[in-house]
């Protein structure tokens, strides 16, 4: 089974997705996510100009080599443009050998090890009374977990809030980066509040989640912890900037708040620490930006050597295809924790038809073969690319500070 075509679409049905899509000499198609928010383009370029080349005539059973031959021949390792175009070959080729062989991916994997996948909701609002009835909102849906984030009072914007009336939150609006004011001392003094009101007015029947954005020094992300300490959170999402492991060693000394990290990561070794020393208790890799589901596995299989649990990054920025990759492998491995997930914006199903489901706070696959995505690609030619940034931070004082 030689693949003897590979395309990648750039499309932007609501925001930019970009799609790998493998062919095989026996007419079989396999789609990987190569989306990477905001610096969409490089992984195109890396994709059309350094992979394709090496694609054309390669045997499609061969998963395993066509990710060593790629992370290991090019030399230049790791970094989230690499290892996002890897991930995106390697999904298309697990999609490949699924359809191949008629089977759902997670069947090839090892099958199922639970019912459906756990996810959790995304509520927010500009105050905390918006943002509780926005999670007593996902609970009446029969969500198991909730994330909460709320605009800080006296900030003109704070991440993670929704603007629109569907489910979905999307920072990257414009052609230039917008430039927020971050306030940490604001930031401190107001998120337990937003917990603590959470848990008064909903009570501890569900996982309560929240994400700090990479935004704090370690001590005051153990200080954070520990004042939601009581309010027993599922996890403490990005407390500090992520490349710098050593750091969750201090947050770990004044904390029992579970903490969770990864979704900037792109391979092993950028958790090789947290996890071998037990300083996370959920890792956030996003299968497409970590090598796909070949590498996310080993990730995943590492982890739950030390009791760390999988918790896939999956915003709206990544695809239908990069969600459904991720809900073959929480379906099949023994740590799994929690899934992210949040609707695609309504031209995205336009593109993107996938078979996965929600039902009672779960997301279920069918037996669909391959991830069971379809892409249509005339559809996706309706929506042009559109450059799009990230908003930026700068502290009051004018400094960057991390978004
Ligand atoms: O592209 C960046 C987003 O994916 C990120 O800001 C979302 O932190 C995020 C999350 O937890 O979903
Ligand atoms: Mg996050």
């Amino acid at each position: 089974m030689k693949i003897v075509e590979a395309d990648v679409i750039v499309t932007c049905p609501g925001r930019n997705y970009v799609t790998l899509k493998l062919t095989t000499d026996d007419g079989i198609v396999g789609y990987g996510d190569a989306t990477l928010n905001g610096r969409e383009l490089a992984v195109s370029a890396y994709l059309t100009e350094h992979v394709v080349p090496l694609l054309i005539g390669r045997d499609a059973n061969r998963i395993n080599d066509t990710w060593q031959y790629l992370y290991r021949g090019a030399y230049w390792r790791r970094g989230p443009v690499t290892m996002t175009a890897i991930g995106a070959v390697d999904i298309a080729l697990w999609d490949i050998q699924g359809k191949a062989l008629g089977r759902p991916v997670y069947q090839l994997l090892g099958g199922a090890a639970r019912d459906g996948v756990m996810i959790y909701g995304h509520a927010s609002g500009a105050t905390i009374d918006e943002t509780v009835a926005d999670a007593a909102r996902f609970l009446e849906a029969g969500y198991l977990a909730v994330r909460v984030q709320a605009k800080i009072p006296g900030l003109d914007a704070t991440y993670g809030i929704r603007t629109g009336s569907g489910l979905t939150y999307e920072p990257a609006v414009g052609d230039l980066p917008a430039e927020e004011v971050w306030d940490t001392a604001a930031y401190l003094d107001f998120a337990p509040r937003l917990v603590a009101a959470t848990r008064d007015q909903l009570g501890f029947g569900f996982h309560l989640l929240h994400d700090a954005h990479h935004r704090l020094t370690p001590l005051e992300a153990g200080r954070l912890g520990k004042s939601l300490e009581p309010y027993r959170m599922f996890w403490l999402e990005d407390a500090t900037p992520a490349e710098d492991q050593a750091a969750f060693r201090l947050i770990r000394q004044h904390t029992v708040t579970p903490l969770a990290v990864g979704e900037v990561f792109n391979s092993i070794w950028d958790c090789q620490a947290l996890i071998g020393e037990r300083l996370i208790d959920y890792i956030r890799t996003a299968v497409p930006h970590a090598g796909g589901i070949t590498h996310c596995r080993r990730i995943f299989d590492y982890a739950d050597l030390y009791g760390v649990r999988s918790g896939s990054h999956g915003p709206g920025d990544v695809s239908p295809i990069g969600i459904a990759a991720a809900l073959h492998l929480d379906l099949s491995i023994p740590n799994f924790g929690i899934q992210e997930y949040m609707d695609h914006l309504e031209p995205a199903s336009e593109v993107f038809t996938p078979s996965y489901h929600y039902a009672d706070g779960l997301l279920h696959l069918t037996d669909a073969p391959g991830l069971g995505v379809a892409f249509d690609e005339s559809a996706a030619r309706r929506y042009p690319y559109q450059r799009r940034y990230l908003p930026v931070n700068r502290l009051r004082d004018g400094s960057m500070h991390d978004w």
